[in-house]
């Protein structure tokens, strides 16, 4: 048993209510939480305002810090789920961070987020594709959410669902402010496929970042992955410039984990802020 908090934000809470009183973050309703916004720094509201908005980040880094010291626990581990959605109506307001997880159906979207959050049932997985057919929201606390998207491209689906959610994801992708990177997850044997293509012409017209994870690359032999990487990463940069990062990735055998879990940092927590993952301590 452990008298350390076991998040960096309930570490940051103790720091905060020891020294400032208590806070009001871990809401429970997307209300709460946008109001709570974060930490114990007195936070303004930055959403449309780029200079309040590194000054937000530059107050907090080191309570951030100070968490992860504490909690001795990458950040991932510390998700919860949050909300569904079906339409973008029903999504918490846009004031925090998000990142979302986006890719063609059985590409291992929410296997990969369970990876990350080292959480087997966090998302619903499945052998069947199609299984996520909600926007899930997971909350990382702090008004920082990971968000797994209904996939794409299985034959199956009814006519007026893919209508749906082909407009909600393109609208998702291109309108949502909150959304700061993508991860494209593709099977890392059928990689780039046209909708894929797609995804990426909608969402990379705003200027933020892709993260590319070939995902099963426990299926591929180490010379194919090693080609199948490279090739893709070259494709990438050709067609959507070099905001795209692509790493390899396998659920099943947990590998590609600290490479993730650093670019999403930096997408929640900028370069300085991001500490190295630490080892889970269960
Ligand atoms: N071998 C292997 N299987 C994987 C890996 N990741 C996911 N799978 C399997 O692939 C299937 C689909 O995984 P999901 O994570 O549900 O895929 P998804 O992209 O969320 O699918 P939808 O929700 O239908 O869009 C499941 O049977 C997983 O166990 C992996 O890295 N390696
Ligand atoms: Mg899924």
């Amino acid at each position: 048993m452990t008298l350390l908090p076991s998040a960096p934000w309930q570490a940051a809470q103790t720091f905060c209510t020891i020294f400032s009183g208590p806070l009001t973050t871990g809401a429970a309703s997307a209300e709460a939480a946008s109001s709570a916004n974060t930490g114990c720094m007195p936070m303004a509201n930055s959403t449309n305002n780029p200079a309040l908005k590194l000054f937000n980040i530059i107050l907090n880094a080191p309570t951030f810090l100070f968490g992860v010291i504490l909690s001795n626990k990458p950040f991932f581990q510390n998700a919860r789920f949050h909300l569904s959605a079906h339409h973008l109506r029903d999504l918490p307001p846009a004031s925090g961070i998000e990142v979302a997880f986006a890719g063609r159906s059985n590409a291992g979207k929410s296997s990969a987020l369970n990876t990350l959050a080292n959480h087997n049932r966090l998302a619903f997985v499945s052998k069947q594709p199609g299984r996520t057919q909600l926007i899930n929201f997971f909350t990382l606390g702090d008004d920082k959410h990971l968000v797994d998207l209904p996939g794409y491209g299985y034959a199956k689906v009814p006519e007026a669902m893919r209508m749906h959610w082909q407009n909600v994801l393109s609208r998702y992708l291109s309108e949502r402010q909150s959304l700061s990177g993508l991860v494209l997850v593709m099977d890392s044997r059928h990689p780039l496929t046209p909708l894929d293509r797609q995804m990426l012409d909608w969402f990379c017209p705003s200027g933020k970042p892709v993260h590319v994870l070939l995902t099963k690359s426990d299926k591929l032999s180490r010379s194919e992955s090693t080609i199948t990487l490279s090739k893709v990463r070259k494709e990438l940069h050709n067609g959507w410039g070099d905001k795209i990062t692509v790493q390899l990735f396998s659920s099943l055998k947990k590998q590609g984990v600290d490479e993730a879990e650093k670019v999403l940092g930096e997408w929640f927590f900028g370069n300085e802020a991001t500490p190295d993952p630490l080892p889970a301590t269960e």
